[in-house]
């Protein structure tokens, strides 16, 4: 059965030699590295076998019972089936599975939502927010007019304040909420009240944070928001793709935003395997992850400000943390490579009124989804931070950031990720 599933290693491994030899050594890197960028994490066994399955092979252009191609009974089940958990999970009155990806899902709210010109109100760039959030080179930036509010110089939290008034300026058709590299809460109920008083719409992009809120580890922006995109694959650990959920009045402009607007045929093994991560979600197993996720991010931030760098805001109540380096004297970039060398995966990160360019950038983000789905609790993230203080400081030299590495692999044999 298993050559079905396209687990059949073997047969890879005669006919393709070269790709083989990269599936292994990817796995070796996930398994010895510590793997601390905040939007990735090791999705089960049983999401990976659906993205490798038969069900790749299946064109669906449609939706369940209304598809464009025959054959498509078994994927409409899986997709039925998967709707149903992601509204009974996150109490939504409607999803769509089928976005590719988190950039597709948002293309889609715009084109439900908005005309090319519209007024956007999102979180800038720089202070947290994403490139399908009104950057000039993306889509969003180039098409729509996308003004946007950021956080406060002094505490480095967002700006209701000045929120407000600018979406009572700009009178925006849209307002967005959610970021990239934001560690704190989001206040959903005072963004809706401000979406009411301007008549725009509400939509969060929850892509960061949707795990958690999955686990009732933080609140939901669901019954708030009038439209919630996300990625299946950070905290939620489901497989890389896109979802949406929206209010029952907005189905049908999102459905066909999605499809025809924006994509042609659904990946029915993603589809597939984002119905399994959702039940995953159910169970209370993963509520205790979620807050986990939390816990050691806390305790990650305030270790790292021990070895003496410093939280942006003052730390996290999220997954993530912001970095802000300076105080190493070394820049996000060089931080970046010289824990690469010694064995530890993040990246930098623009800080708030960040001096340096996104390029170097003067801090690193850190985001703990993967550590803890090995296993590792408040106890390891101290180990973590020194490790990353010293690949910092020491990373440019070959034998030490050799002997970090070792240090790195031996802590993660005590975690082991996908031990079969
Ligand atoms: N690339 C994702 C992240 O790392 O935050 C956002 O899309």
């Amino acid at each position: 059965m298993s050559q079905f599933f396209g687990a059949d290693f073997d047969q890879l491994q005669s006919q393709d030699p070269e790709i083989a030899a990269i599936l292994l050594s990817e796995l070796d890197r996930q398994r010895k590295n510590l793997q601390l960028i905040a939007s990735e994490n090791f999705t089960s066994p049983a999401v990976l076998t659906a993205l490798g399955s038969t069900l790749s092979n299946k064109y669906a252009e449609g939706y369940p019972g209304k598809r464009y191609y025959g054959g498509c009974e078994e994927v409409d089940k899986a997709e039925v089936i998967g709707i149903e958990r992601a509204k009974e999970l996150f109490g939504a009155e409607h999803a769509n599975l089928q976005p590719h990806s988190g950039a597709s899902a948002n293309v889609a709210v715009y084109q439900a939502f908005t005309k090319p010109g519209d007024t956007v109100l999102a979180m800038s760039l720089p202070h947290g927010g994403h490139l399908t959030h009104g950057s000039k080179v993306n889509f969003s930036g180039k098409w729509f007019n996308v003004e946007s509010y950021g956080v406060r110089k002094e505490d480095e939290l967002i700006d209701y304040d000045e929120l407000r008034e600018i979406a009572k300026r700009v009178r925006p058709k849209m307002i967005c909420s959610g970021a990239t590299a934001y560690p704190r809460l989001i206040d959903f109920k005072i963004i809706r009240e401000i979406c009411d008083e301007v008549g725009a719409i509400m939509w969060v992009d929850a892509a960061h944070f949707i795990g958690l809120v999955a686990g009732k580890a933080i609140p939901s922006p669901v019954p708030y928001a009038d439209v919630v995109s996300f990625t299946t694959h950070k905290v939620l650990r489901g497989p890389r793709g896109g979802m949406i959920l929206s209010k029952a009045a907005h189905a049908a402009a999102i459905d066909k935003a999605v499809f025809p607007g924006m994509q042609g045929g659904p990946i029915m093994s993603a589809v597939a395997a984002k119905a399994i991560a959702l039940k995953e979600c159910l169970d209370s197993a993963y509520q205790d992850y979620a807050k986990q996720v939390i816990l050691n991010c806390k305790a990650l931030a305030s270790a790292l400000e021990k070895e003496g760098m410093r939280a942006v805001s003052g730390g996290t109540d999220t997954h993530l943390a912001l970095i802000d380096i300076r105080s190493t004297g070394i820049n996000g970039k060089v931080a970046d490579e010289r824990c690469g060398k010694s064995g530890i995966t993040l990246n930098k990160n623009a800080i708030p009124y960040d001096p340096e360019t996104p390029a170097v950038t003067s801090g690193i983000r850190v985001g703990t989804p993967a550590v803890t789905t090995q296993g590792m609790s408040v106890t390891e993230m101290p180990i973590i931070a020194s490790l990353i203080a010293r690949a910092i400081k020491d990373g440019a030299d070959d034998a030490k950031a050799a002997a970090i590495r070792s240090e790195v692999n031996a802590l993660t044999a005590k975690f082991p990720v996908y031990p079969r």
